[in-house]
């Protein structure tokens, strides 16, 4: 490995690795669950690594996160009440706070360190945990959902990969807590990593979501800074008037520049859910 630069080395991408040229390391420490550093990157601006892996870069979490966001978000007809797990550095909860219908934002991390770090040196990121929108809770959130029936209107799961302690977070057992804890109509938006490198794991998360919910759909969003460039997220809903692929809330082109999205919109929407043959082909068989 160069010196100088963080290699994101891990058996989830067998021989295949992402680096990044390092300017500073800012912060490292174990915390309770997992090693959480905080680099200054030559090309991408800071970026938040849990036990070695890049869970965002400062120049393209905005496709991340306003995807993991808007995707389900956009799919129901009146979305007011949000449960994020997970999503320590804050990001989504940033981009949820944008979408003027939604009324409250419950969140649950496990991890008070990447809540500390985020909020000192992520500011970009950090700033949706102190959103006067957000009631922020520190704990797993495979624990949360069980104390928790018909709240929420949208749960999304902003997890690490499913080493460490979000492993729980892509069991069947999980679906179906999310379930319980939806309103009518609810929705669940789970980031479900990459069809390129992971395609066997994509399609056992999405089997567990149609197991359990009448509509499912996987959609991708492209982040450079991920493994293989691009990631995925399974949706899933529980009416059969929810279709993934055409957006209930269109927001015109002004209104999307007044939230400042830099990537979502109603197409890349649509676009989202139209996948290559060799994923359509395997995940039909969920
Ligand atoms: N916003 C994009 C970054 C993430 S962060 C994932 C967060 O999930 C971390 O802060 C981690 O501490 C938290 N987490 C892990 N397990 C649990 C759990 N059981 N309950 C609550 N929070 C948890 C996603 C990065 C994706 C990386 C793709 N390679």
């Amino acid at each position: 490995i160069k010196p100088g630069w963080f290699s994101e080395i891990n058996d989830l991408w067998p021989g295949v690795s992402l680096s990044l040229e390092v300017v500073k390391i800012l912060h490292r420490e174990r915390s309770q669950y997992q090693d959480v550093m905080v680099l200054d990157t030559k090309s991408h601006g800071r970026a938040l690594i849990l036990d070695g892996i890049i869970q965002c870069t400062e120049n393209d979490e905005f496709s991340y996160q306003e995807m993991i966001a808007f995707l389900p978000l956009c799919s129901h007809p009146n979305p007011k009440t949000v449960l994020i797990v997970g999503g320590g550095d804050g990001g989504v909860a940033r981009e949820v706070a944008k979408h003027p219908q939604v009324e409250k934002i419950v969140q649950v991390e496990i991890d008070p360190k990447v809540l500390e770090v985020s909020k000192k040196y992520l500011s970009y990121m950090g700033v949706g945990l102190d959103h006067p929108k957000v009631t922020l809770n520190v704990g797993d959130g495979f624990q949360f959902l069980k104390q928790h029936t018909g709240e929420f209107d949208i749960i999304i799961t902003d997890s690490s990969d499913p080493v460490g302690p979000a492993e729980c977070l892509f069991q069947e057992s999980y679906f179906n807590l999310m379930k319980s804890a939806l309103k009518p109509g609810g929705i669940v938006c789970s980031q479900a990593g990459t069809a390129w490198a992971n395609l066997d794991h994509v399609t056992q998360t999405l089997q567990h979501c149609k197991a359990l919910f009448p509509v499912a759909s996987y959609g991708v969003v492209s982040v450079p800074t991920y493994p293989t460039g691009q990631i995925g997220f399974v949706l899933g809903g529980l009416s059969t008037e929810t279709n993934f692929k055409e957006p209930k809330k269109v927001f015109s082109n002004s209104e999307l520049d007044q939230m400042n999205m830099k990537y979502y919109d109603h197409d890349v929407h649509r676009a989202a859910f139209i996948l290559p043959r060799f994923i359509t082909k395997a995940l039909n068989k969920a």
